[in-house]
């Protein structure tokens, strides 16, 4: 952990939001916190190291109620969430989960939130931490919809890691695991009512629990912990180290409103050629027929281990700035220094090299496709 993202302390009050699970994570042993989504979100327990080994050889239970949910609901609540991404909804099903960058009309990144549709006219976003729901209220009224849109009670815990499946089947009983990857099952556990998703923000499989009542977060975190007991679960919480490996993109860090989807590798998420308009469409046109100028790469950092980045740090050639390291971990799967950086495009071929100037001094960073974005 570097000092500066844990030295200084954090004034809570009403406006840090507490999850439901905020006194259990606190019970747990969860040393840090972050603030998302205008609510505390743990960052670490026993150490991140630590924390990266149980997800990745046991199972890791997470608070992760800060992705908060946006639940649009009425006659045009279809109409709406089709406007609001250039992903192609017309197959999503009642019951599943689609990953939908939303954009606004410069083809700018608003949000990458999770969308569960979970009726005819009833959707969630969850929300990745930007203000989607002003975002989405202000677009229902430009456009006169017919639609009701707030923050339902709902806060989502995920359970990742290879043994997750077991854990969440000892709970709910084997049918849990006909659940396919996006998509998810409403269900109750002695009385909490929940939905059961395939889904989490790790590569390491699992499930999330989306609780609809928050009066029941202690409860159901210690649940879990209790079904997990026979697998060696731990609490955690999203690993920085695991999503830099995997080319999980964060909100905030890899990509903001000034980058467009086809910067970020999520292009191909963007159907242009549907019949229905969506916001941004026309600016997405334009940026796709003249190519991107920038794009996000996986890079590889040489030298001794770094413990990751809290701000941008500057990339440069022969002393002119060519882009910047978004994110970046010590590899404790891989044993190598591993980051995503948003790189100009001529700088961005495999085994492109250039020169990361650290807080500690100059790295010399190398195009790889591990993290593959
Ligand atoms: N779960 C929930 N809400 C969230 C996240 C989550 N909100 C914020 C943040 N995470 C959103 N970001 C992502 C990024 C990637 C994925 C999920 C959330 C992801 N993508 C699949 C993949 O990369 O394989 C593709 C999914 C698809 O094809 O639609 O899992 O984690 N509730």
């Amino acid at each position: 952990m570097l000092a500066t993202q844990t030295l200084p302390a954090i004034g809570i009050v009403q406006r840090t939001r507490k999850s439901p699970f905020f006194d259990a994570t606190i019970q747990s042993g969860a040393q840090g916190f972050t603030v998302y989504n205008h609510m505390l979100m743990p960052i670490y327990y026993e150490s991140p190291e630590a924390d990266y080994w149980h997800l990745m050889n046991n199972v890791s239970m997470w608070d992760v109620a800060a992705e908060r949910q946006v639940e649009i609901t009425g006659p045009d609540a279809f109409k709406l969430v089709q406007l609001l991404t250039p992903r192609n909804l017309s197959k999503c099903k009642i019951g599943q989960c689609k990953y939908v960058p939303l954009v606004d009309e410069n083809g700018g990144i608003i949000n990458d939130p999770v969308l569960l549709r979970l009726a005819e006219n009833h959707f969630w976003l969850s929300l990745a931490d930007s203000d989607g729901l002003l975002w989405a209220k202000g677009v229902a009224l430009g456009y006169g919809l017919d639609v009701t849109i707030s923050e339902p009670d709902v806060s989502p815990l995920a359970i990742q890691g290879p043994k997750a499946e077991d854990v969440v089947a000892d709970m709910f009983g084997e049918w849990i695991r006909d659940i396919r990857f996006f998509y998810f099952k409403e269900a109750t556990l002695d009385g909490i009512p929940l939905i059961i998703a395939r889904s989490g923000w790790s590569k390491q499989g699992g499930f999330e629990l989306y609780l609809r009542d928050g009066k029941y977060g202690a409860e159901l975190w210690n649940k879990v912990a209790e079904a997990g007991k026979p697998y060696g679960i731990a609490p955690g919480t999203p690993s920085g180290i695991e999503r830099v490996e995997s080319g999980l993109l964060s909100y905030g860090n890899d990509m903001t409103l000034e980058n467009n989807p086809y910067e970020v590798g999520l292009g191909r998420y963007c159907d242009l050629d549907q019949p229905v308009d969506f916001i941004g469409k026309e600016a997405l046109k334009a940026i796709k027929a003249k190519g991107v100028s920038q794009k996000l790469v996986g890079v590889e950092i040489a030298g001794e281990r770094i413990s990751g980045n809290s701000s941008y740090w500057p990339i440069q050639k022969d002393g002119v700035e060519i882009g910047k390291v978004t994110s970046s971990a010590y590899s404790l799967r891989y044993e190598k220094n591993l980051a995503i950086a948003m790189v100009a495009i001529e700088h961005t071929d495999l085994g492109s090299t250039f020169d990361i100037i650290t807080p500690d001094g100059v790295r010399n960073g190398t195009v790889s496709d591990t993290p593959k974005l």
